[in-house]
């Protein structure tokens, strides 16, 4: 593996239509100037896919992968059987459980094969790519200066009395 430095987040997600929420993640790596990639891979549609993305990730320099997917949500955890690149799993809000489907298949991971599970939802995706700049962040300086303001306006963004 290369330096720090050259190492890139991999946002997948199991389908197209969890991208609305996915693009959030994307949004915050671009600001903290992370580079990323972003696939669609489904653990049930497309398990081949899954299968040549997990066991060659490290050579591809993928240091965090952000993994969203609703439902019976295999996909992080599949993907965390597959490599030891650390996994964070987003459940996608789903139409019919409003994402406890996801959230329970994402969290409910048996021990030996860890995924670091998000909120559901918007939140989940915003909050993965800022742990995604918090591990980043531990050997790269530039990345940690970036999420240290970030956080820094967010503080100041919060007005002290309400209107
Ligand atoms: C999961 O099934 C995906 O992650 C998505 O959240 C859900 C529904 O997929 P589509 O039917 O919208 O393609 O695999």
């Amino acid at each position: 593996m290369k330096n720090n430095k050259d190492l890139k987040v991999a946002i997948v997600m199991g389908s197209q239509s969890d991208y609305k929420t996915m693009q959030l993640s994307a949004k915050i790596l671009k600001k903290m100037g992370i580079k990323f990639e972003t696939k669609i891979i489904s653990a049930h549609r497309t398990p081949e896919r899954m299968y040549r993305f997990a066991s060659s990730a490290s050579k591809n320099n993928i240091g965090v992968i952000i993994a969203g997917a609703g439902g019976s949500a295999h996909l992080p955890g599949m993907i965390s059987a597959l490599t030891s690149i650390p996994v964070l799993g987003v459940p996608i809000e789903s139409k019919k459980l409003k994402g406890l489907d996801s959230l329970l298949s994402i969290a409910q991971m048996p021990k030996g094969v860890p995924v670091g599970t998000l909120a559901i939802g918007e939140d989940g995706a915003i909050n993965a790519a800022l742990l995604a700049a918090s591990i980043i962040a531990n050997n790269n300086p530039y990345i940690k200066k970036k999420l240290n303001n970030w956080r820094h306006s967010q503080t100041k963004s919060v007005k002290k009395n309400p209107k």
